[in-house]
């Protein structure tokens, strides 16, 4: 690809320093050429290495915008680096393309979502293409497609087969405005992250994965990803996976068969366990509660469930609850203590019980002040402790009876010696249990792939049979998407009615459609067979491509996308589908792009147009702006950018391949040393600055080694010197990293063939990176008084005679006696006379 021709006539006059080249122009001629060579189609039979540089495809919501060309800029630096390292490199782009904002424009417009999908996706592609994205389109695909929605299908019905994918009723999330449920890592502090509005529960019954089954698994893969993975995002997803240790305690309950088990972190404090709480919505307490004090619960219960998840855990809330009339056994005291309902307690975390121990617990101590209960303290505090419940390690107290004694221990000592005890007598276990639940994957909504399933009274939940994929979504638009609270395939009832694929007899196609997350969740094993239509994807290409290099996106998908993407690949290792079981080995978040301090929003009127800036300063201004701005990972002011500037500089850089006169193919063994290495060594450290994602530096370096390159052929070597033409192949090199358009005009002017962004990285002469001389300081007395040039590996004694034999140092030595001269080769000589 870099076979040389003769330089074009066209050059423009040597050291005109006021020529510029049109950028319209460049940008045009340079579309068609690339649209031609297509030199970013990754090759599946290539005998390169493989490289797969992935970034998180977007959903298509209108055009791109700042936030998508800094990721795409940020991102193209390493897939175009990885071209010119020689490897093979996939890097494709497709849609995110179902979900409700094409639903809700669809409403409004009284169309259909695919038609709003559509024109968005081409605006985004034309745009892509335009900012010189070095994406593979031939591999391009949009999960609305039947053709990838078949697959989403597919894979859920495998799911299904193996016991992964199950409809449980529970309490659900639900989302008011949306008139959907939530998974949970869709509820942000109760509120509804696409929409704002407060979440609610509500009892339904709804299609779950069971990703509970991977909770430890998801968490320990997390260790070989500390290295590579932002440490932010590998610590949400610890949390979030939430892993704590303890134990399951059963209390005996007057007067009932079954015990109270609870969990808890804490059962070295039993003996302080003075009363229980049953989460007030869960089952239990409907189970326990006396006829007596059924009303009392009744009307609690409708209290609580306007309650968010968020307000019930809350510390700072004043305790309420219902006794349920009934009593329980403490194992250890063997006293009596009361069973309460409240709201504190979640239904669906641990059992759904707690033992209450309020000398030990904030929440717990709460109540038994509301409730006037006892408080019996099983951990002695400091002696100046002046708080109430004490959370702490300290000496066990209060807690012995007659045939087991914690005093004194510390708490951990207590907590193990307690689970013995207790698993000795048949009353309880150590247990380990995880904050994550099972991903609730269906949603009232009508644009999303179709559950593939069919109700049948006689055979009951009927997958569809594979040859019958995609279940393709009926022909729905406008007001008859709008929301109610079921799903709106529900309307559609020549599409409903079907007969039992298992018995023949009348049975009902399931109405809700999947969550996007899932079609998000296999996106990255498409792209490596994308067009395939007699599998979701290959397996031998998928395990010869990935897991991908390098996944490139927003921190906000800390825990959906990415936990659920890892956990799609520990199945499909499990299926035998895959050969690895995590699909994103690195990563990198990007900033976010703001204005004047703040996110930009059409309230405050601080919007960039990406199109505005595109067309003031041209496409490789933009992108050189958004990756020289600072580290990857900070947020970008567009305020204090500066794309003039950006633009002056890539106009810099284009005159010296104006002014190059030597032939290509110049040896430049002979060309002006100092240049050279200049050259190399910024070849050198920018590989290693790429490797590190610290490309703004890498930008720093390129336009030092483009005011070096000027500097030489103004008043050093001049223009025909072949180490001039070395440092400047080497910029447009640097440059097609990041001014793709500019850096192709360079290399063509410099009389190359396109495409310089396959042209190769530059090779470097390791000689040229040793330095030849080092500077040593010398000191008389402390003070610096001569700086010599000497050899990197000059002796002490040389180094010494050289110090001792110096004009200034001679001069301010004067005669006076040396006492004492400490060499350290090559850096310094310390000389001490006579006082
Ligand atoms: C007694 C105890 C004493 C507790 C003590 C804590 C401190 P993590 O670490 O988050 O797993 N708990 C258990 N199930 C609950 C539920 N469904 N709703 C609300 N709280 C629940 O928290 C486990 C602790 O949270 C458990 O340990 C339990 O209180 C409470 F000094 O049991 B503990």
């Amino acid at each position: 690809m870099s076979e040389t021709h003769p330089a074009p006539e066209t050059q423009a006059p040597e050291n005109d320093q006021a020529a510029t080249y049109d950028i319209e122009a460049v940008q045009t001629k340079w579309s068609g050429v690339w649209d031609e060579l297509e030199p970013f189609r990754a090759d599946d039979d290539s005998p390169r290495e493989k490289r797969y540089a992935l970034t998180m495809f977007p959903y298509p919501s209108g055009d791109l915008h700042m936030g998508h060309a800094e990721v795409f800029a940020l991102h193209d630096v390493v897939a175009r680096y990885w071209w010119q390292r020689g490897y093979e490199v996939l890097n494709p782009m497709g849609f995110d393309s179902f979900g409700l904002p094409a639903e809700n424009a669809a409403i409004r417009n009284d169309e259909h979502p695919d038609t709003y999908t559509r024109a968005n996706i081409a605006t985004s592609i034309e745009s892509c293409k335009k900012y010189a994205a070095s994406f593979d389109w031939s591999r391009t695909f949009n999960t609305s497609d039947p053709e990838y929605y078949r697959w989403t299908q597919w894979l859920f019905l495998e799911f299904f087969k193996r016991g992964l994918a199950y409809r449980k009723n529970s309490p659900v999330n639900w989302c008011p405005n949306d008139q959907t449920v939530l998974a949970n890592e869709q509820v942000v502090g109760g509120i509804c992250d696409r929409c704002g509005a407060e979440v609610t529960k509500k009892e339904l019954t709804q299609w779950y994965f069971k990703i509970t089954d991977y909770a430890q698994e998801l968490l320990d893969g997390l260790d070989e990803l500390e290295d590579t993975w932002p440490a932010r995002v590998v610590t949400t997803q610890r949390n979030w996976i939430g892993r704590s240790e303890g134990a399951h305690v059963d209390f005996a309950v007057e007067g009932r068969e079954e015990p109270i088990t609870v969990y808890t972190t804490r059962p070295d404090t039993l003996f302080g366990a003075t009363f229980m709480v049953v989460a007030a919505d869960a089952a239990l307490a409907g189970e326990l509660v006396t006829d007596e004090q059924r009303p009392a619960l009744d009307d609690y219960l409708v209290e609580v469930r306007k309650e968010t998840e968020i307000n019930r855990l809350s510390t700072d809330r004043p305790k309420t609850g219902v006794f349920l009339g009934v009593h329980a056994t403490n194992p250890l005291t063997r006293t009596s203590i009361p069973v309460y309902a409240a709201d504190y307690v979640l239904a669906d975390y641990g059992t759904g019980a707690i033992m209450a121990v309020p000398g030990q617990d904030q929440r717990d101590w709460e109540f038994a002040q509301v409730f006037d209960l006892p408080v019996v303290r099983t951990v002695q505090p400091p002696a100046d402790w002046e708080g109430e419940a004490f959370t702490g390690d300290g000496p066990a107290i209060n807690s012995a009876n007659d045939e087991i004694d914690l005093s004194g221990m510390g708490v951990a000592e207590a907590k193990s010696t307690t689970i013995s005890y207790l698993e000795g007598q048949g009353l309880g276990r150590g247990t380990v249990n995880f904050r994550l639940r099972d991903w609730l994957l269906s949603r009232q909504r009508y644009w999303g792939a179709p559950i593939p399933i069919i109700h049948c009274a006689v055979d009951g939940e009927v997958p569809v049979p594979e040859d019958q994929l995609p279940v393709t979504l009926p022909m729905l638009r406008g007001t008859d998407l709008k929301p109610k609270g079921t799903s709106p395939l529900g309307g559609a009832t020549d599409w409903v009615n079907v007969s039992c694929p298992t018995c023949g007899g009348p049975a009902t196609r399931d109405t809700d459609t999947m969550d996007t997350f899932v079609d998000s969740s296999w996106y990255m094993f498409r792209y490596c067979s994308p067009h395939d239509d007699h599998q979701a994807f290959d397996t031998a290409k998928v395990n010869a491509w990935m897991p991908s290099n390098l996944y490139v996106g927003g921190v906000e998908h800390a825990v959906l996308h990415l936990l659920y993407g890892r956990f799609f690949t520990k199945v499909l290792n499990d299926m035998g589908l895959v050969d690895f079981r995590e699909p994103w080995s690195a990563q990198l978040n990007q900033g976010f792009v703001i204005n004047q301090g703040k996110k930009m929003s059409k309230s405050l009127g601080n919007g960039v147009d990406l199109g505005d800036q595109v067309s003031a300063f041209g496409v490789d201004a933009v992108r050189l702006t958004l990756v020289f701005a600072g580290p990857p990972e900070d947020d970008i002011d567009w305020a204090n950018m500066s794309p003039e500037g950006s633009l002056r500089f890539l106009q810099r850089a284009w005159r010296l391949s104006n002014d190059v006169t030597s032939s290509p193919g110049a040896d430049a063994s002979g060309g002006d040393l100092a240049l050279r290495r200049t050259t190399a060594r910024t070849v050198h450290d920018a590989a290693e600055l790429v490797e590190t994602y610290r490309f703004n530096v890498m930008v720093a370096r390129a336009m030092e080694l483009v005011n070096a390159t000027r500097k030489a052929i103004d008043s050093g070597c001049g223009p025909a010197d072949p180490a001039v033409r070395e440092a400047v192949e080497a910029v447009a090199i640097l440059l097609s990293l990041v001014a793709p358009y500019v850096a192709e005009e360079m290399w063509e002017r410099l009389g190359h063939e396109p495409t310089v962004a396959r042209a190769g990285w530059p090779v470097v002469d390791e000689a040229l990176l040793v330095e030849d001389s080092v500077t040593a300081v010398v000191q008389i007395q402390g003070k610096v008084r001569a700086r010599l040039e000497v050899s990197p590996d000059i002796t002490e004694a040389d180094l010494e005679a050289a110090a001792l034999s110096d004009e200034a140092v001679v001069r301010v030595l004067d005669g006076r006696t040396v006492r004492k001269v400490v060499v350290r080769a090559p850096k310094l000589v310390s000389i001490v006379v006579e006082a």
